[in-house]
């Protein structure tokens, strides 16, 4: 067997076995595509313009890794070069100047046109007539506080659907992130300050919400959840909330 063929035969056999490997890996990864925490399952507008963002960029990255893997292989099986040596530097300028500013300067100024509009859509800018409500983390739990109810909660937030809820976000000691992936971005909870976050849900239901910065040993246990309500659903929670004032239990922060 020539030199050749026995090369070729090996770089199938390659070729085939990074197929297989790809394809397990493609199916473990989609795996992680849904579930309560998963932004790819959006249930409001916000999230819906962030899971647009992710698939905008997955699509776009695979594209740009399958072009640069067809430059490698005819790389790879070129045996020489037929350029003319004073052809050369025009060429690898031209490589450079496609590859290596045209292509990225591209891609962030696509990344940057799609991801501000979405993120500014986060931010509560015009606040009139706007529900809020204030968050405060702790370790390691929320504290969540209805101040036009007087209405204290832990690790439990209650909405109504289809309607745009401001979040004043802070922390009393660590930074923490408040994150409900369902419903859209995530915000950090620090110390001496307050972020705002927008968030809408455009379903009934419940979304699961986590911290998303390390902050400690319980980390792993600051969870909470978003209880979206129908108009007449909301308001039979708030009756009951107002009349039965929830008692803040303050155990978790004691006994961990
Ligand atoms: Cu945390």
């Amino acid at each position: 067997m020539s030199n050749r063929k026995r090369r070729e035969l090996k770089e199938n056999s390659c070729i085939k076995r990074l197929a297989e490997v790809s394809i397990i890996a493609m199916v473990l990864s989609l795996t992680g595509c849904s579930g309560p925490l998963s932004t790819l399952e959006p249930s409001g507008p916000h999230a819906q313009g962030v899971a647009w963002l992710w698939w905008g960029m997955f699509w776009f990255a695979t594209i740009v890794l399958i072009g640069m893997t067809w430059l490698w292989w005819r790389a790879m099986r070129r045996d020489g070069t037929n350029t003319a040596p004073e052809d050369l530097q025009k060429k690898q300028n031209s490589w450079v100047l496609w590859g290596g500013i045209a292509l990225p300067t591209g891609a962030i100024t696509l990344l940057l046109a799609f991801g501000i509009p979405i993120g500014h859509r986060m931010l509560p800018l015009d606040t009139d007539g706007v529900m809020t409500i204030e968050i405060e983390a702790r370790q390691w739990y929320w504290q969540v506080y209805y101040p036009d109810l007087d209405i204290t909660l832990i690790d439990e937030i209650h909405i109504p659907v289809d309607t745009p809820v401001n979040f004043q976000i802070s922390s009393q000691d660590v930074i923490h992130s408040f994150w409900v992936p369902r419903l859209g971005g995530k915000v950090d909870a620090i110390p001496g300050r307050t972020n705002q976050l927008r968030l809408q849900a455009s379903e009934t239901g419940s979304f699961q919400g986590q911290c998303a910065e390390y902050c400690g040993v319980a980390h792993t246990y600051m969870d909470f959840i978003v209880h979206a309500h129908s108009a007449e659903d909301y308001a039979a929670w708030q009756e009951q909330a107002t009349d039965e004032p929830r008692i803040i239990d303050n155990s978790r922060e004691q006994s961990e």
